[in-house]
């Protein structure tokens, strides 16, 4: 949960700074606005005195508009952008290749997921036609992980904190079979290939 709160704010908190840090120097004046009579400026002047102060507190304010050498805009920019490309692909993407369940002698795939802000591995490879034993170690207390779907297998589990949940599966078919949170917020991928494949990648 607090990875999808980080995922939100992040983008937020680099892209702000970029925004204001990349506009355009060449936009008007207060002066020219004020030239310019908008109605809001209109109401004040008509309200005596109130006109010139604004006039003076946006002349003399701390928020006054400096120029920014056009190297510098775009370092800010592609930095910016650069940061953002990184966290997306942190939080998104990062496809790691999948982690080979373990064979067993007696012809079960084993592997151990630790639940703690998503799934680690999130990524399994099994092989089809072979009985299939996930152990979910969950750590994490948020209730977001307390439940894991499997959505091609019609299977739910519970997984209590601090505990190992054992799921077993036959997959039948080669396929990638995504399993997920209760709210399908943290997601893992379970993909099945054919009986012979070769391992690894
Ligand atoms: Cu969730």
């Amino acid at each position: 949960m607090i990875t999808i709160l980080l995922a939100v704010a992040l983008p937020v908190a680099v892209a702000l700074p970029v925004a204001m840090a990349s506009e355009p120097a060449s936009l008007p004046s207060s002066r020219q606005l004020l030239a310019q009579k908008p109605i809001a400026v209109e109401r004040f002047e008509a309200s005596g005195t109130q006109a010139a102060g604004m006039e003076a507190v946006m002349q003399t304010g701390p928020w006054r508009r400096t120029a920014q050498p056009l190297g510098l805009q775009l370092l800010v920019a592609s930095g910016g952008l650069g940061l953002i490309l990184l966290e997306l692909w942190w939080f998104l993407g990062a496809s790691k290749p999948a982690t080979l369940a373990a064979s067993r002698g007696d012809g079960i795939q084993q592997i151990t997921i630790t639940v703690d802000g998503g799934y680690e591995p999130r990524r399994i490879r099994v092989r089809a036609g072979q009985p299939v034993r996930l152990a979910f170690h969950r750590l994490d207390p948020s209730s977001c992980v307390a439940q894991v779907l499997f959505p091609d297998f019609q299977r739910v589990l519970d997984l209590p904190v601090g505990d190992t949940t054992v799921l077993e599966l036959l997959p039948e078919k080669p396929g990638r079979y995504p399993f997920h949170c209760g709210m399908n917020m943290v997601r893992g991928e379970l993909e099945v290939v054919e009986r012979d494949a070769p391992p690894g990648e």
